[in-house]
C-alpha cells in the first residue's frame, strides 16, 4: 500500500488481532457486508472501541480477498488480505502445527519448517505495517494471541510513540519447552516490543520473565523489565465472558422452553452430561467419552439412564492432528452406542456443529454435569459460560485442573485428566452428589464469574497499559 489513511482519519485505539471481529462478505453491488462473529472478546472490545472509535486490523477469514476498510458503529475494520499461501505457512503451519502444540504441553509433536517461519515473519511485518499507518499519534494499540508475537517489536521499530499492549489467549510454556522452538530469541524479542504482556496466569507470566532473563539476560524485578532502554510490565490478566448477558440470556422463557425441549428430545434421561469445544486434541474429549465409556461397561448405578451429548465445534480441519483427533472421537462414540445404546436411545449424542448462542444456552441449562477436560486449557470459557447460565443454583461442573479457569473455579469437581480412574471418579461423584451440595458449589461459583466479567478483564488491561507509560513519562521528566 502507497498510501495510508490521511493522518485526521488515523485512530487512538486499535486492536490487531488475526481474526477480525466480523465475517466481511463482498457484496454484488461492490459494498462489503459485515456480521458479527460471535465471541466474548468482541462483545467485550466494541463498546471500548466505538467509543473511542477505534479500530480493529485483522484477516477476514477468507484467502485472497482483498477488501476496503468499512465501518460499523463507530467501530474502523481493517481487512488484512493473506494469500492461501500465507493462509496455509502463517497459520495453519507456523500458528497452529508448531506454537500451538508446543504451547498447551507438546500434548502432540510440533513441526519446524523455516518456510513456516519466514512466512510467520513477513505476516507478522504485515499486520505491524498496518497498525503503524492506522495508528494516530500516541496511540494505544493492543496485540492480541501466539500468531501476531513479533508485532509489538516491528510496531515499535516504525512507530516508538505508540503504547503496545499484548496478550497471550493460550499458556505461556515453561523454558523446559519452548527452550526447543529454533526461534526463542526472535519471540522473545518480538514480545519485548510491548509496555505491557499479558497472560492468563501468573505461571505463564513468570514462565516469561524467566526465559527473558536467561535466553536474553533481561534484569528483572517481579513482572518490571528492562529492556533497550524501557520498562516492560508482564503480568496475569485471566480472561472472561459476558457473565450478566450469558445469564440474562439464559433465564429467558424461550431458553428454558428450549432445554424442557432438549431434554425430552433426549428421552427425559435421568442425568445429562455435556461437554462443549472446539474439536481440538487439547480438549480432552476422548478423555470423557472413555470414562463415562467405563462407567457404562462396569454397569455402575450412577450412569444408569444417563445420556453425554457432546457438541463439538468443527476446527482446523485441513490439520492432520485435527483428523486423527477427529477420528478417534468419532470411533468411540460409535463403539460407545454401539455397545450400550438401544434403538431411539444412544448412550452418547454428538454434534459436529457450531451452534447458535441460543441453543447452546439452552444446552447449559438442561446440562446436570458438564465435563471439561482439557489437557491444557489457557482459560476455557465453556465452564464460565456453564457457571453464568445457572441462574436455577443448579448444575454440577468438572473441570481440569490444567485449565486456567481452575485457578478461579476452585469449587468445581476438579480432575487430573492424566488419571483415568481420577475421572472416572470425579465423573460418578458429579452424577451422584445431592442437590444442596451441588447448589453450595454453584453459589460459589456463580459470585466469582458474575463479578469477574470481560468487561474487568478489558478495563484491567487497557487502564495498566495506559497507566504504565504515563508513570513512565513521570520516572523521565522528573
Ligand atoms: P478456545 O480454545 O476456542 O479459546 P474456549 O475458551 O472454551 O476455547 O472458547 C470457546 C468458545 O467457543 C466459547 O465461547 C464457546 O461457547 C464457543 N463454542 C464452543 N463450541 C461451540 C459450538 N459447538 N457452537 C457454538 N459455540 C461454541 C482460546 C483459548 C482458551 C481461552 C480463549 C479466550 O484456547 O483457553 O479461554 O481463547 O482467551
Amino acid at each position: 500500500r502507497a498510501t495510508g489513511p490521511a493522518p485526521s482519519d488515523r485512530v487512538d485505539l486499535i486492536v490487531v488481532a488475526n481474526r477480525l471481529p466480523f465475517d466481511l462478505e463482498p457484496q454484488p453491488d461492490g459494498t462489503t457486508k459485515a456480521r458479527q462473529a460471535p465471541g466474548g472478546l468482541v462483545t467485550a472490545l466494541e463498546p471500548i472501541l466505538s467509543h473511542r472509535h477505534g479500530a480493529w486490523i485483522g484477516w477476514p477469514g477468507t484467502a485472497d480477498v482483498e477488501l476496503e476498510a468499512t465501518t460499523t458503529d463507530d467501530l474502523v475494520l481493517h481487512p488484512l488480505r493473506l494469500s492461501a499461501e500465507e493462509v496455509d505457512l502463517y497459520y495453519e503451519g507456523f500458528s497452529n502445527a508448531t506454537l500451538w502444540p508446543l504451547y498447551h504441553d507438546a500434548v502432540a509433536d510440533s513441526e519446524y519448517h523455516r518456510e513456516w517461519w519466514n512466512a510467520y515473519e513477513r505476516v507478522n511485518e504485515r499486520f505491524a505495517e498496518r497498525a503503524a499507518e492506522v495508528a494516530a499519534e500516541g496511540a494505544t494499540v493492543w496485540v492480541h494471541d501466539y500468531q501476531l508475537q513479533l508485532v509489538p517489536q516491528m510496531l515499535r521499530r516504525r512507530r516508538p510513540d505508540l503504547r503496545i499492549g499484548f496478550f497471550l489467549h493460550i499458556p505461556f510454556p515453561p523454558a523446559e519447552l519452548f527452550n526447543r522452538l529454533p526461534w526463542r530469541t526472535q519471540i522473545l524479542a518480538g514480545l519485548l516490543g510491548a509496555d505491557l504482556i499479558g497472560f492468563q496466569l501468573p505461571g505463564g507470566s513468570r514462565n516469561f520473565v524467566r526465559l527473558a532473563r536467561t535466553l536474553l539476560g533481561v534484569p528483572s524485578n517481579g513482572g518490571e523489565l528492562q529492556w533497550e532502554g524501557r520498562r516492560i510490565r508482564a503480568g496475569a490478566f485471566p480472561i472472561s465472558i459476558d457473565s450478566a448477558a450469558q445469564s440474562a440470556l439464559a433465564a429467558t422463557p424461550q431458553v428454558h422452553a428450549e432445554a424442557r425441549r432438549l431434554r425430552s428430545d433426549l428421552g427425559n434421561p435421568r442425568k445429562i452430561i455435556l461437554g462443549v469445544d472446539r474439536l481440538d486434541y487439547t480438549k480432552g474429549i476422548d478423555i470423557r467419552l472413555r470414562a463415562f465409556g467405563e462407567l457404562l461397561a462396569e454397569g455402575d448405578p450412577a450412569v444408569q439412564d444417563t445420556v453425554l451429548v457432546q457438541i463439538a465445534t468443527p476446527s482446523r480441519e485441513r490439520l492432520q492432528s485435527y483428523k486423527a483427533a477427529r477420528e478417534d472421537i468419532e470411533r468411540t462414540v460409535g463403539a460407545l452406542n454401539g455397545d450400550y445404546g438401544r434403538i431411539g436411545r444412544p448412550a452418547v449424542h454428538y454434534l459436529h456443529q457450531s451452534l447458535p448462542r441460543q441453543e447452546l444456552a439452552a444446552f447449559y441449562v438442561a446440562a446436570d454435569v458438564m465435563a471439561v477436560t482439557p489437557l491444557r486449557d489457557g482459560m476455557n470459557l465453556v465452564a464460565k459460560e456453564y457457571v453464568a447460565c445457572r441462574v436455577d443454583g443448579g448444575g454440577v461442573l468438572l473441570l481440569s485442573e490444567f485449565t486456567g479457569a481452575a485457578r478461579e473455579l476452585k469449587s468445581a469437581l476438579l480432575v487430573n485428566p492424566y488419571d483415568a480412574d481420577g475421572v472416572k471418579d470425579a465423573l460418578r461423584t458429579a452424577l451422584t452428589t445431592s442437590a444442596v451440595q451441588a447448589r453450595r458449589r454453584m453459589r460459589t461459583l456463580r459470585r466469582q464469574v458474575l463479578t469477574h466479567d470481560v468487561d474487568r478483564w478489558a478495563a484491567a488491561f487497557l487502564s495498566e497499559l495506559e497507566g504504565t507509560r504515563d508513570r513512565l513519562a513521570e520516572a523521565r521528566d522528573r
